[in-house]
């Protein structure tokens, strides 16, 4: 029977290395043979999972890949879930995407545990039928395979729904571009429901027969003592990381900085991507370690966009040119498209790697194409052929630690606090974070607040990336003549307080 390619891919790359986790190494046989389990899983007496929606938590590692896989071959849409989700964001995507079934590993049983209180079938990815030999839908390429949350615009977070062979096309170009090859090995510490993680390290090396070594998340002692051991040939990273690496790298003693950044000048590449790279980092990474970061742009609903080129000038503050089979535009204020260098314009992208719509939102999908473009909602310029990002036309979306977030939802979770009657959220620039979340409040009569107590009570509400990190308390927030809060004027009076520290 026809496989789905990725499957077929593996098969083919048999015995060799796939994986490396804490549970030891795993060959791509075993996680196509791990997979066909778990799609026996979830057929039950089915013959076909009909895009029928499957959540899953599961750290990284071999059983993610099997469970991400077996999902596809059952013809089910994977919707990976956020380790750092809370309850109630939980809730939301699994409500807003009407899952059916959510697999859990053993050791995220507990924070899944009120999925049967919801109605929602709950399997352990641990207790796999024995016998895998079933028939297997075939599936058409065209058909939903994923869909990823990502936050927007608007309050709460859209699922962004890619086919199979959107992926297809998403992982090609970056293979192509990047020239990843089988002997690549790569550490995977991103998060897994986003597409920096799942299709740029994790898709990418698969496809390629290359190697992941996959960590729950970025333990940078262990991964560094790795780098020194010469363990990776590509690293793929967010800019916070590289900020984080320098300063680790900057406090050792000699000899165990030396050893590390002989193994950084090895690679064949390093990548840095999800936020703005600021030139100054670029530049410190270079003289640190003698390697030219690959700074690239991308999005959920996009896959990767544009890319420094691997041969050939990596310019430090600009995102490159279109990756192969992106078509991009600049869409001038003036409604003139691409209108030459030095002028900007949003960025829009059509081709195969774009997204097919927003899950269950056809109004929304609908807006945010114009004319087949998808509207990034990213503005840019071009200087001497290269893209460079100059902001996003929304003040409402952050990017805090290459995560992005809506302004609008964190207002509508701070609006429940008892001491709260207005609020405005806002991004300031922070040199680890790129942004970090900032919030100024209109108290009730009478109520009080500090960080502190904000911070307590909003990290059982939202993840921890969306938690305030300051807080500014005011008698009104100001507002323009159609009474909207002016986030400039919020962003204003935070600048003017760190100035006075
Ligand atoms: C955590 N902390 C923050 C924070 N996140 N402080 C400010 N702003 C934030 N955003 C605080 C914690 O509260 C804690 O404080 C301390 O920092 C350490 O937290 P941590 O969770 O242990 O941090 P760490 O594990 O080092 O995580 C940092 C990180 C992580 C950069 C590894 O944020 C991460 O994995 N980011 C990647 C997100 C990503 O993959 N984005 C791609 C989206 S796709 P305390 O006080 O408790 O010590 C996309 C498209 C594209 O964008 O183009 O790729
Ligand atoms: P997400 O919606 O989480 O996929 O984040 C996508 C957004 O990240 C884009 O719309 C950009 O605003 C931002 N982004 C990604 N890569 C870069 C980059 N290299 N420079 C600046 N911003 C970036």
């Amino acid at each position: 029977m026809n496989q789905l390619p990725i499957i077929e891919r593996a098969i083919a790359h048999g015995d060799r290395i796939a994986v490396r986790s804490a549970t030891g190494t795993h060959t791509f046989q075993s996680l196509v043979a791990k997979s066909e389990r778990v799609a026996a899983l979830l057929l039950g007496q089915d013959r076909d999972l009909d895009e029928k929606r499957i959540a899953y938590l599961v750290p990284a590692g071999e059983q993610y890949i099997a469970v991400q896989w077996g999902i596809w071959r059952a013809g089910g849409i994977a919707i990976p879930l956020s380790q750092s989700a809370t309850e109630q964001e939980m809730i939301y995507t699994l409500t807003d995407s009407q899952v059916v079934a959510v697999v859990v590993a053993k050791e995220c049983a507990d924070k899944m545990a009120f999925c049967e209180d919801h109605g929602i079938r709950l399997h352990q990815a641990d207790d796999l039928p024995v016998s895998s030999r079933i028939e297997l839908p075939e599936i058409d390429l065209n058909r939903r395979a994923m869909i990823l949350y990502t936050s927007g615009t608007t309050n709460k977070p859209k699922g962004v729904v890619t086919t199979h062979a959107c992926i297809q096309a998403q992982i090609e170009s970056l293979i192509e571009a990047w020239c990843w090859e089988s002997g690549d090995r790569i550490p995977l510490f991103l998060p897994l429901h986003h597409i920096h993680g799942i299709i740029n390290v994790l898709s990418c090396a698969l496809w390629s027969g290359g190697q992941i070594e996959a960590y729950p998340r970025f333990e940078m002692d262990v991964i560094l003592g790795r780098v020194a051991e010469d363990a990776y040939t590509v690293f793929m990273a967010v800019p916070t990381i590289y900020v984080k690496m320098i300063q680790a790298l900057e406090g050792m003693e000699r000899e165990s900085r030396e050893r590390i950044v002989a193994g950084f000048a090895r690679m064949r590449l390093m990548i840095s991507g999800s936020a703005a790279l600021p030139a100054t980092i670029h530049q410190r990474w270079t003289e640190l370690t003698g390697q030219r970061l690959l700074e690239r742009y991308g999005m959920t609903e996009i896959g990767m966009g544009l890319s420094n080129p691997y041969e050939g000038e990596r310019r430090p503050g600009a995102v490159g040119k279109p990756l192969p089979g992106v078509k991009i535009r600049l869409l001038a204020e003036s409604g003139e498209s691409n209108p030459g260098d030095g002028i900007a314009g949003e960025i829009q992208v059509c081709g195969e790697t774009v997204f097919q719509e927003y899950w269950n939102r056809p109004e929304a999908t609908e807006n945010a194409f114009v004319d087949g473009w998808f509207r990034t909602g990213d503005i840019a310029v071009v200087e001497e052929g290269y893209f460079r990002i100059m902001g996003r036309s929304s003040v409402d979306i952050i990017k805090s630690g290459g995560y992005k977030l809506s302004a609008l939802e964190i207002e509508a979770t701070l609006l429940d606090h008892p001491a709260i009657d207005q609020v405005a959220v806002v991004g300031i620039n922070d040199e680890t974070w790129g942004e970090i979340v900032a919030a100024a409040v209109v108290l009730k009569a009478g109520e009080a607040i500090d960080l502190d107590s904000l911070r307590a009570w909003s990290k059982d509400r939202v993840s921890a990336y969306k938690v305030p990190r300051q807080l500014i308390v005011v008698d009104e927030l100001a507002r323009n003549a159609m009474g909207k809060v002016t986030k400039p004027a919020v962003k204003q009076l935070f600048e003017a307080s760190q100035e006075s520290k």
